[in-house]
């Protein structure tokens, strides 16, 4: 019988697939040898590692919350991967273990800082959803959703500054802010649009879409689900890319990198001066995670509780 729930979720399915399918047109990244394997250690690395919190976290050997980031590895290799190391910048979520891994902060510091310890790259004092490195540019992980966008504003209005008031010729860093879908519906991701397109911000606001908040299926919580068309609103370019296609998320970055450094913007043109460029990447990936792996994505200490806690 098909149930209301039932037909959310095929209609949901269907318009994801659609979705989906009319991507494939975008143009993906080359690949030679050396990127195939960069990638592929990249996103491996990310995957093992989070497989060893959760074995570490349902053993109860490591405390407080963990947000694992399987599945989504494609995103965080595709852009972070397409950006300069300790130079561009990078604010994550508190889904922030990859992020570090992909900036280049050494593993074993990201798994210190899990299990409280001074090797940390946090010096243990901010756990799971706080790491943070300044020798990398990871400007943290933030528990409170939507709190690392305006600090990612805050770095890519310095490099403006830096370049067109100091008179620093080299600061062409650009900023990837990283956020989920649920986060658009808070008032950090308006707001900082806004500035970022008045300001003329280097900045690449990256949405992390895994149609999923916590328990709130996106499609009931926002007023368009296609969260990319928001940015119009703002005179700001948006583009949807394939989350799972690591070579698609690696070329849209490509761009969108190259064309902040140029200082080129597809709304604004070439009139305008250095360094503008805004994009929205929108980032699908199979909903269908969230369905199969759900004690993954939010561990608990005991597969019983986490099964009440995703009924
Ligand atoms: C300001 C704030 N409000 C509420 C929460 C509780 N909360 C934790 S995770 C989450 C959902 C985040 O969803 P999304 O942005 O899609 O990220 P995802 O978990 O899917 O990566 C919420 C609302 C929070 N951490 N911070
Ligand atoms: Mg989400």
């Amino acid at each position: 019988m098909l149930t209301n729930q039932n037909f959310v979720k095929v209609f949901f399915l269907e318009t994801h697939v659609e979705r989906i399918s009319n991507l494939q047109d975008i143009k993906k990244a080359e690949l030679d040898r050396e990127t195939g394997l960069f990638l592929y250690e990249d996103m491996t690395l990310g995957r093992r590692f989070e497989d060893k919190c959760a074995e570490m976290y349902y053993r109860g050997k490591m405390f407080g919350f963990v947000h694992l980031y399987n599945g989504q590895e494609a995103i965080s290799t595709g852009v972070i991967g397409a950006m300069k190391k300790k130079h561009d910048w990078f604010c994550s979520t508190y889904r922030d273990h990859v992020h570090a891994l992909s900036a280049g902060v050494p593993s074993f510091e990201v798994m210190s800082e899990l299990f409280g310890k001074a090797t940390g790259c946090s010096k243990g004092r901010g756990g799971s959803m706080h790491l943070f490195s300044r020798e990398h540019h990871l400007l943290g992980g933030y528990a409170f959703i939507g709190e690392g966008i305006p600090v990612a504003l805050g770095a890519a209005f310095s490099s403006k500054y830096q370049k067109e008031v100091a008179g620093n010729s080299n600061s062409d860093a650009v900023t990837a802010a990283f956020f989920g879908d649920g986060t658009c519906n808070n008032g950090q991701f308006f707001e900082c649009l806004n500035m970022a397109q008045l300001w003329k911000l280097p900045i690449i606001f990256v949405v992390e879409n895994n149609k999923w908040a916590i328990g709130m299926a996106h499609d009931r919580a926002t007023s368009n689900p296609e969260i990319w068309r928001k940015a119009s609103a703002f005179g700001m370019h948006g583009e949807e890319v394939d989350g799972m296609d690591v070579l698609a998320v690696r070329g849209a970055a490509q761009r969108a990198i190259e064309r902040a450094r140029a200082g080129e913007g597809p709304t604004q043109g070439r009139i305008l001066s250095s360094l503008l460029y805004f994009i929205l990447f929108f980032f699908f990936l199979m909903y269908l995670v969230s369905f199969l792996f759900p004690l993954i994505r939010f561990p608990a200490p005991s597969p019983g509780l986490s099964l009440l806690r995703n009924a």
